[in-house]
């Protein structure tokens, strides 16, 4: 008699090729910028995203890259997970994953003790297993500094996100099938759809801004430290100066925070309609700091799918932790808010340094051509769709 308590979950073999590379960071439209960042990137992508993020970084003031973004990689349970690690640096690097399996004696990333050198100067090859659902970082172990001089500081993280068995992931914008991207929407046949959200922390970035210097607080006449998210920060220091009105100064969260008044922020926008469910997938690239992940308006299960668990808005993370918030009640939460709802780091220097945005939840249908009150386009959001059984809505066999 078939164990139908146990289906079976038959992997597949994903093939991810990934280069690490060096290329300047541009963390903000004001031109705040690491020109020695790092990051991970899949190979057919690389040399397009370098070529676009230099451009912008030669203009006048050096402006982000949308395609520079921490890589996330998704997975079922079930799938084993190769990693073919092309390393284009100038000195040796590796890919280490924390939370899943693997033989630690040729996927590791690592150099320990008496077990092989698993980091390299130019290619290898690692195989992971993903046993279980959550979202793991990865990151280099070849040079664990903290320091100005070690990889971590300048970007050199990522993270693999393991669905449940018989998931694929589509791009929110375009509704087609993406193989990497922080955000994606989950679609399963035994499951309700969802919305995807990857969120770096990163911290005591070493960061110039637009004139290559050290930045400095327009208040205090100190300098000035960067928190960011994703590769991206919005300190107060850059948006204090726009003040048209200096002397009442915006220290509101409601004006000072607001895209009607300044645009948005630096950080990834996340984007849903009211009601959509929702998982932010939390992950401290970082290695220095602890924060606190705050998000207003919306609440979570610590234990998430435990009604008994308790319900939170904050969560504190440490260096190289990752957590899953299953957002109770979806988008908007329980009174189905419309409009902006800020998240950021509750720390409040490390707020003031960069470290939040927006969730963004629409009441109405964006298929590309609307705009906002600057005039600046509304990106296209696909609304969710019911899971479409065991073929993607691009006719691919999904498994
Ligand atoms: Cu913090």
């Amino acid at each position: 008699m078939q164990e139908l308590s146990g289906y079976p979950a038959v992997g597949k073999v994903r093939v991810y090729d990934i280069e690490a590379i060096s290329l300047p960071i541009v963390y903000n439209r004001f031109g705040d910028h690491d020109p020695n960042g790092l990051m991970y990137v899949l190979k057919k992508d690389s040399q397009r995203i370098r070529r676009k993020a230099k451009a912008l970084f030669s203009l006048p003031v050096p402006q982000p890259c949308e395609e520079v973004q921490p890589l996330v990689i998704r997975a079922n349970v079930g799938d084993t997970v190769q990693i073919n690690f092309e390393n284009k640096l100038d000195r040796r690097a590796s890919i280490h994953v924390t939370g899943l399996s693997y033989n630690v004696t040729n996927s590791d990333g690592a150099n320990v003790g008496y077990n092989p050198d698993t980091t390299t100067d130019r290619f290898i090859s690692y195989i992971w297993k993903a046993e279980k659902e959550g979202v793991f970082l990865f990151s280099d172990m070849a040079d664990t500094r903290g320091s100005e001089q070690g990889t971590n500081v300048h970007g050199l993280f990522g993270a693999i996100i393991v669905e449940a068995a018989g998931s694929y992931w589509l791009s929110p914008v375009t509704g087609k099938p993406i193989d990497s991207g922080l955000f994606a929407d989950i679609y399963n046949p035994a499951r309700a759809s969802f919305r995807e959200y990857a969120v770096f922390f990163h911290d005591e970035l070493e960061i110039l801004n637009k004139d290559n210097e050290q930045p400095v607080d327009p208040h205090t006449g100190l300098q000035s430290g960067t928190t960011a998210i994703s590769y991206r920060s919005e300190p107060m220091r850059n948006r204090l100066p726009l003040d048209h009105h200096a002397n009442e100064a915006d220290t509101g969260e409601d004006i000072s925070m607001s895209s009607w008044a300044y645009g948005d922020p630096a950080p990834p926008v996340l984007r849903a309609y009211v009601g959509d469910p929702s998982e932010i997938r939390l992950i401290h690239g970082g290695v220095k700091e602890t924060h606190v992940f705050h998000l207003h308006n919306h609440q979570w299960r610590l234990e998430g799918g435990n009604q008994n668990s308790t319900i939170i808005d904050s969560i504190s993370i440490s260096p190289q932790e990752c957590y899953t918030l299953d957002i109770l009640y979806g988008a908007g939460s329980f009174n189905k808010m419309i409009g902006d709802a800020f998240f950021h780091c509750h720390l409040y220097p490390h707020f003031h340094e960069g470290m939040w945005t927006l969730w963004r939840v629409f009441d109405r249908l964006q298929d590309g051509t609307g705009v906002y009150s600057d005039g600046s386009v509304i990106q296209a959001l696909m609304p969710l769709q019911p899971p479409l059984g065991i073929q993607s809505p691009q006719g691919e066999n999904i498994t």
